[in-house]
This record gives structure tokens, C-alpha cells and sequence, in this order.
């Protein structure tokens, strides 16, 4: 074969490039000319490639020679690309922003962060899913971490969090148990990223204290429409301190501008086929557009006195304190406005820690908090290889930080001088300590026996659990039993199922009565003895989600699903009614090319029907001529469109081809279905769930 022949065999595949030039490179690869100056492609000791395409061999059809120190550099690389991913808390998206405050806690802290009104502290938050590893789908029913790095004057504050106030837990010891039962199971692999499994019911059937914890899980927090449209909560309580030394205690709230908003569980496990990164994506889109994600950053104070009269312990992290009693103050703002340049480098390498917190803050004695401090340094240790992981970039404190700590893998500072070592005098300008504005413990007294013992304090599991439930809207509680119904179903030991109903009837008998028949019991099970009487607390309005959404229709998606023959004018009129409302359109056809409108004009598409399905939306509009309704009468994907619209309870404009098409899929009537000539009306609607319509449309425990 001659060198010429093989140099042309040997490139990349020819694209036809509607711009540009095309260039053969030296071996032979073609190249898309797409403007811009290229630097040299080198290998990682800077030697310029001349060929990146082909191997080193002996001869053109010749084996591969071992010297050929570009292939094996590339190979090597690419064979470590991987690190050990997080034991919990693998899959996620991560978005740089920043932190404002608007009120200032002075009175109680000497955090700069926190009393700076005005300054705006750079962030790095990630929001994630907890039992998926990292290539798992988005949408499985789990709880979301919520975990924001703080780049402050003051050194970094991790305030590592969920999007549910409580915890399943009261102490750390119990967390690799946890997780060992949430996982998928060992021997057979699956599920990823389900709780609807034997071994997560075994063990939350054997531990009252999750109970309040599964009530959250079960209902539709876990199944969000959107990151950005979830809470986010510190849990524990800390300390703040003030210049006096005097400590209050702090729970801290991330409430989102764009309020709270949930799927529905059938919506939901069709986003998973449809989409796997739905909710990355929607946060990718939203600040792409220009539509930064924000959230309200709100602290609840009190002192020790306040809190010995709360009918909990509030050390006790499956308790939450309930906004009637100590009120939410809204201190600052935190806006997500830069994707980062990097997936692995940003949002894989970023190491949380909830020990990570500056002068100013500190820990309370929350049994779970505590383990915590130890855990998370220990699992970057492991996960990114070093105890060097504080220099990359993404961990470094933006504020100068430096000590005697040397060497170690990958170090890549090269401190000069002879003196690594604290104190010292030899060394004119080594750092020392600050005894003023530097880090101090809160001087707390402590006495007492010790051992591996749980407070008297801890053993009510069942009050908040039941308070939780009573403070839903009925919508919400027919969510939440139809979600135990459904996980428990997938739970092939009865005794785990009868287990569990048992503990519903401390929560509440209604509800366990609900799961019973859905299960199929023909008697309730008996209870389990409870640690602790069951207090009747005041129901909770700030527990719902439904009483938490936002009346508007920004964040939020709208498609116009079209056909050749739809009529332009109402298309746009649609559109513009949306977009003026804060929603983003996308308009739907059979062919992604778009379709001939009625007046012969082609309208592209922004999605193809079939991969465009109205679960991807928070309301639809259906505009098409009658041989379009005929013609879309026999797709599945137009048939789907419109029933699954109707099934999780959006908003639907028709036109009279729309009309036609909602009648060849059985879709009925009712409020949520509106003329497309009325937009105000459409828009009204497609700003709220369409609760009224669910009875019609599944039967819910
Ligand atoms: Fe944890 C990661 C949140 C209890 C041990 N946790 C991790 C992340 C979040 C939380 C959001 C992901 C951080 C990121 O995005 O990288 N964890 C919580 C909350 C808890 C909690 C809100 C209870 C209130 N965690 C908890 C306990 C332990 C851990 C009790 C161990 C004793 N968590 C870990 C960990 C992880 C982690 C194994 C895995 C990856 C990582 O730390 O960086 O160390």
C-alpha cells in the first residue's frame, strides 16, 4: 500500500461544514476551519504533536512500537480520567454565584459574611440526588443535597445541606448503615437511586426515629420540578458569636424566588425516559439564558432559654422548628449565575465539608453534626487522593491562606525559605496566629457522665411526623399515601410492609388505613410501642408545597404543539402571552425542520414530537388545522402528548384542531382546558397544577 494511500484512509470522517474550509492536517485528518488561532497541541511535557490520529508503527500495517511515548502518555491519562465517586451524593450540577446580604446579624456574630450588608461573597453551589451514583438518572424520588462553598473574607463556610429540614437519623454512628440500606442492594445491583427497595424498608421499619424524615420523602418534595425550584435547609443547629463572646443558636433556610414546585409521580418516571439530565439541563438552560436561579437566605435565632421550652430537643436533627414558633428572618440572597467551565474539575473535584466554617459561626452538639465533622475530610482524603485537594481551584479559600503544612501528593505550591515550622525565629515574615478576629471555639460548659447514650430528649419520634402530615392540603396527603402504596408494593417482604403500616398508626390511623387498603390488608397491624407519648402539635401551613407555590409563570416551560396547516397567528399570539408572562416556549412538531403553516410559511421547530414529550412542560398549547388533528391522530407521540398533559394536571389551550385531537385521545374537559383565542385565560392557568382535575383522572390512596 503506498504512504499516500494510507495517509488518506487514516483521518477522521469529512462532515459537509455549511461555513468554513476544509484542511487536510499532516496525518491526513481533516479539519473544519472555523476561524480563531490555535495553539499547538503538545503532550503534557509541551512537545508539539505533529500527528494526533495515528499510533507509532513498524511499518504502515505493522504492529505498534512501545517507544511511541504519544500514544502512551494519551492512553495513560485517559486511563486514570476517573476518581472514586461520592458514596452518596454522586450525581449532581453545580453552579457558581454569589451570596448577598441584606441585613446584618451583628448583634450575634462577628462573621464578616454575615454582617457586611451589601458584599457580595462568591459561591460554588451543589445541588444533588443522594443514592444514584454519578451516571444515574435525575428524577429518581430521593432527597437533594444542597450544598453551598462560601469563598469568604474569612476563609471558605460550607453549609452542607438537604432540601428537607430533617434528617433520618439522630446520630452519625447509624449513617453507614443508612446508606448500606438505601443503596442498591449488593447482591443483585439494583435499584440505582430508588428507596422502593426490600433492604430501605427493612431498615426504616426498625427505626422510629426516620419516621418524620419518611413522611418528607414520601411526599412530593423529593420529586421537584426543578432544582431551582426547591428549599434548602442547614438542619442542625449552630452557633453564631458575637464580639462579647455570647452565643445564639441559628438554623438556617434557603427559600427559592420562584417558589416551590413538585411533579407528579407518573410525570416524573416518564421524565426519566425522556430526559436523564432533565433537571441539570434545566439549570444549564435557565443560565444560559440569562435567567439566574435565586434564593432567599433566611436564619431562625434563638437562645438556649428559648429553647429549652420547645416541646423537642432541637439537637435532635430529625426535629424541625416550626416557623410559627421561632420565625424565618431573611438576611441575604444567593443567585446561581456562572455554569462552570468544567464539569470534573468544578462540580466532581469541589470537596464540602460541614467543619469548614469561619470565626463567627460554630457547631452545636447535635449528635449528627458531630460525626459529620469527622466524615467528610476523611472521604476527600480517599476520593481526590491528596490532603493537597484545598489547592484546587475550585476548594482554594479566595481570601490568602497559608501554614507550616508541606508536601504531600500533588503539592503544587513551592513555599521557600528553611523554617516549616510554628513558632519559630528565624523567619522574618512566616504567619502566626491571630488572637484577635481568629478562630474561637464558643466557650461552652459541659459536665456529665460519659457513654454511648441517646437523651430523653430524643425518644419522640411519631409528634412532628403526624404534625408534618396534618399541615399537608388533602391533594398532598393523597400524594403522600399513594407514594407509601407504591414503595411499599415494591417491598416483597410482608412483614417489612405491615411493619411500616404499624408505624403509620402512631403518625396518623387514616393514613395507615389508606396504605392498608392499598396493599390489600384485610386488618390493620399493630403498632409498635412508642418510646414517647404522641403530642398533638399545631399543624404547619410552611410544611406544604402546594401553599408554596409561585402564581407566575416564570422558570417555567410552554410548548405549542404545531402540524403543517396550523394557523401562524394564533401560534404567535401564544407565544408572545407566554414570554410576556416569564415563560420560555418551545414550539413542537412532527419534524424538527418545522411544518407549512396555513398562510404556506415554514415555522421551525424547536423539538420533534416524538422527543418533545408534554411532560418536559409546565403547560401546552395545541394548534392545529383539521388534517393536522387527522394526521397527528395517528401518532402515538401527539396521542401521548395530550393525554399525559391532562394526566398531570397542566393547562391545556386548544384551538378546534386541538379540540379534535384531545377527542381522538379521550382527553376530557374541565377548567384547565381553555380556547387558544383566550390567552389571559390560558396564561392564568398554566401558572397552577390543575388540582380539581386528579379524582377524574387516577384513583389516589
Ligand atoms: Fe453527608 C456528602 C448532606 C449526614 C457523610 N452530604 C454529602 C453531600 C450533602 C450531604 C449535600 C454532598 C456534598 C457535595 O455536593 O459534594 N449529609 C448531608 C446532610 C446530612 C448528612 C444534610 C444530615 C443532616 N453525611 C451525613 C452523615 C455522614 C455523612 C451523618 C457520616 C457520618 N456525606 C457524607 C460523606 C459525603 C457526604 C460520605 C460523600 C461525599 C462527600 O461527603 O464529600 O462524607
Amino acid at each position: 500500500m503506498s504512504k499516500e494511500k494510507t495517509m488518506r484512509n487514516s483521518g477522521k470522517a469529512k462532515h459537509s461544514a455549511p461555513n468554513g474550509d476544509t484542511k487536510i492536517g499532516a496525518g491526513g485528518e481533516l479539519h473544519q476551519i472555523v476561524g480563531g488561532k490555535h495553539s499547538a497541541l503538545t503532550t503534557n511535557q509541551g512537545v508539539a504533536l505533529a500527528d494526533n490520529q495515528n499510533s507509532l508503527k513498524a511499518n504502515a500495517r505493522g504492529p505498534a512500537l512501545l517507544e511511541d511515548f504519544i500514544l502512551r502518555e494519551k492512553i495513560t491519562h485517559f486511563d486514570h480520567e476517573r476518581i472514586p465517586e461520592r458514596i452518596v451524593h454522586a450525581r449532581a450540577t453545580g453552579v457558581h454565584g454569589y451570596f448577598e446580604l441584606t441585613a446584618s446579624l451583628k448583634r450575634y456574630t462577628t462573621a464578616k459574611i454575615l454582617t457586611e450588608v451589601g458584599v457580595k461573597t462568591p459561591l460554588f453551589t451543589r445541588i444533588s440526588t443522594v443514592a444514584g451514583g454519578a451516571g444515574s438518572v435525575d428524577t429518581p424520588r430521593d432527597v437533594r443535597g444542597f450544598a453551598v462553598k462560601f469563598y469568604t473574607k474569612e476563609g471558605n463556610w460550607d453549609l452542607v445541606g438537604n432540601n428537607i429540614p430533617v434528617f433520618f437519623i439522630q446520630d452519625a454512628i447509624k449513617f453507614p448503615d443508612l446508606i448500606h440500606a438505601v443503596k442498591m442492594e449488593p447482591d443483585r445491583g439494583f435499584p440505582q437511586s430508588a428507596t422502593a427497595h426490600d433492604t430501605f424498608w427493612d431498615y426504616m421499619s426498625l427505626t422510629p426515629e426516620a419516621m418524620h424524615m419518611v413522611m418528607w420523602i414520601m411526599s412530593d418534595r423529593t420529586i421537584p420540578r426543578s432544582l431551582r425550584m426547591i428549599e434548602g435547609f442547614g438542619i442542625h443547629s449552630f452557633r453564631l458569636i458575637n464580639d462579647a463572646g455570647e452565643s445564639t443558636f441559628v438554623k438556617f433556610h434557603w427559600r427559592p424566588k420562584l417558589g416551590l414546585q413538585s411533579t407528579i409521580w407518573d410525570e416524573t418516571v416518564k421524565i426519566s425516559g425522556a430526559d436523564q439530565d432533565y433537571q441539570r439541563r434545566d439549570m444549564f438552560e435557565a443560565i444560559e439564558a440569562g435567567n439566574f436561579p435565586e434564593w432567599e437566605f433566611a436564619v431562625q435565632l434563638f437562645t438556649q432559654k428559648e429553647a429549652d421550652k420547645f416541646p423537642f430537643d432541637h439537637l435532635d436533627a430529625t426535629k424541625l422548628i416550626p416557623e410559627e414558633l421561632v420565625p424565618l428572618q431573611v438576611i441575604g440572597r444567593m443567585v446561581l449565575d456562572r455554569w462552570p467551565n468544567n464539569f470534573f474539575a468544578e462540580t466532581e473535584q469541589v470537596a464540602y465539608c460541614p467543619a469548614n466554617i469561619v470565626p463567627g459561626i460554630d457547631f452545636s452538639n447535635d449528635p449528627l453534626l458531630q460525626g459529620r465533622l469527622f466524615s467528610y475530610l476523611d472521604t476527600q482524603l480517599s476520593r481526590l487522593g491528596s490532603p493537597n485537594f484545598h489547592q484546587i481551584p475550585v476548594n482554594a479559600p479566595q481570601c490568602p491562606f497559608a501554614n507550616q503544612q508541606r508536601d504531600g501528593h500533588m503539592q503544587m505550591e513551592q513555599p521557600a525559605g528553611r523554617v516549616a515550622y510554628e513558632p519559630n525565629s528565624l523567619s522574618k515574615n512566616s504567619p502566626r496566629e491571630t488572637p484577635v478576629g481568629g478562630f474561637h471555639s464558643a466557650a461552652v460548659n459541659e459536665s456529665g457522665e460519659k457513654g454511648r447514650v441517646r437523651p430523653e430528649s430524643f425518644a419522640d419520634h411519631y409528634s412532628q411526623a403526624r404534625q408534618f402530615y396534618l399541615s399537608q392540603t388533602a391533594y398532598e396527603q393523597a400524594h403522600i399515601a399513594s407514594a407509601f402504596v407504591f414503595e411499599l408494593s415494591k417491598v416483597d417482604h410482608l412483614h417489612v410492609r405491615e411493619a411500616m403500616v404499624g408505624h403509620l398508626l402512631h403518625i396518623e390511623k387514616d393514613l395507615a388505613q389508606r396504605v392498608a387498603n392499598g396493599l390489600g390488608f384485610s386488618k390493620l397491624p399493630e403498632a409498635p410501642a412508642a418510646a414517647a407519648p404522641v403530642q398533638k402539635l399545631p399543624v404547619s401551613p410552611a410544611l406544604q408545597i402546594i401553599g408554596k407555590m409561585k402564581d407566575t409563570l416564570m422558570g417555567r416551560a410552554i410548548a405549542i404543539l404545531i402540524a403543517d396547516g396550523s394557523d401562524g397567528a394564533i401560534i404567535k399570539k401564544v407565544q408572545k402571552a407566554a414570554i410576556d408572562a416569564g415563560a420560555t416556549v418551545k414550539i413542537v412538531a412532527p419534524r424538527v425542520g418545522g411544518a407549512k403553516l396555513a398562510d404556506g410559511s415554514v415555522l421551525a421547530a424547536n423539538g420533534q414530537l416524538a422527543g418533545s414529550p408534554s411532560i418536559l412542560f409546565d403547560a401546552v398549547a395545541v394548534i392545529l388545522s383539521a388534517d393536522g388533528a387527522k394526521a397527528l391522530a395517528k401518532e402515538s407521540a401527539a396521542i401521548d402528548f395530550v393525554r399525559d398533559a391532562f394526566g398531570h394536571l397542566k393547562a391545556i389551550a386548544v384551538d378546534a384542531g386541538g379540540r379534535a385531537l384531545l377527542k381522538t385521545a379521550n382527553v376530557g374537559n374541565d377548567a384547565g382546558i381553555v380556547d387558544v383565542a383566550d390567552q389571559k385565560a390560558f396564561i392564568a392557568a398554566a401558572k397552577m397544577r390543575q388540582w380539581a382535575r386528579e379524582k377524574s383522572v387516577r384513583t389516589l390512596a
